[in-house]
């Protein structure tokens, strides 16, 4: 298998420690992409030009984190970061949507200071975006999942937290505290989370 992803994507660390704790990475070939070059083998193989992508050796193209997380966890026999009970795995999928959206609006913040010129930056816009992240931090806070067993809810928060440490879209250490220790029992647990830092 090959996945397209570089160390700073916060949704290609969720497939690499997924991988990493399923015994997945001696199978895996990782190679880096530029979803902002037009010639990036990327842009052929997820027509959304975005990264993670994964590419089976049956030449299938697999996107996006949700869907390769699962392709992982089916290659592991299923029921690992996926539970198979259906409360569990609600739960999970909901948790996930959960650190993902959050990460998607931490990306916008980004994306406005890096793409957009700085005489046409839109201060509301951003705002908009902040009040989604710090809105997704309080139901974290008010109900989080066990931070020590790891699927994909937990590793998707786990990641998203690390994006906000790294990009600083929102001091989310000052403004919610008790997911301090969240966010520590998590790195505990997962090993993989600081072997996949980005550089
Ligand atoms: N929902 C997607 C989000 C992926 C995503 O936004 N990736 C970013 C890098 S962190 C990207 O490729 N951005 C380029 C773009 O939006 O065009 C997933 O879970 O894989």
């Amino acid at each position: 298998m090959l996945l397209r992803t570089t160390n700073s994507s916060p949704f290609g660390r969720k497939t690499q420690i997924a991988a990493m704790r399923l015994g997945l990475m001696k199978d895996m070939e990782v190679v880096g992409s530029n979803p902002m070059d037009p010639d990036d083998p990327l842009m052929k193989d997820n027509p959304l030009g975005k990264m993670p992508l994964l590419v089976l050796d049956d030449g299938r193209r697999v996107y996006d984190s949700r869907v390769i997380l699962e392709c992982f966890d089916h290659l592991a026999g299923g029921g690992v970061l996926l539970p198979r009970g259906w409360d569990a795995r609600l739960r999970a999928l909901t948790m996930q949507a959960l650190g993902d959206g959050i990460m998607d609006a931490a990306l916008l913040v980004v994306y406005e200071g890096r793409y957009r010129p700085a005489d046409l930056a839109h201060r509301p816009w951003l705002d908009y975006q902040r009040a989604k992240i710090l809105r997704g931090l309080e139901t974290l806070l008010g109900d989080p999942p066990d931070p020590a067993t790891l699927d994909v809810g937990v590793i998707s928060l786990g990641c998203m937290l690390g994006y906000l440490d790294w990009r600083k879209q929102v001091d989310w250490r000052a403004g919610f505290p008790g997911l301090v220790a969240w966010f520590d029992a998590f790195r505990a647990a997962t090993p993989e989370y600081d072997a996949t830092a980005p550089e």
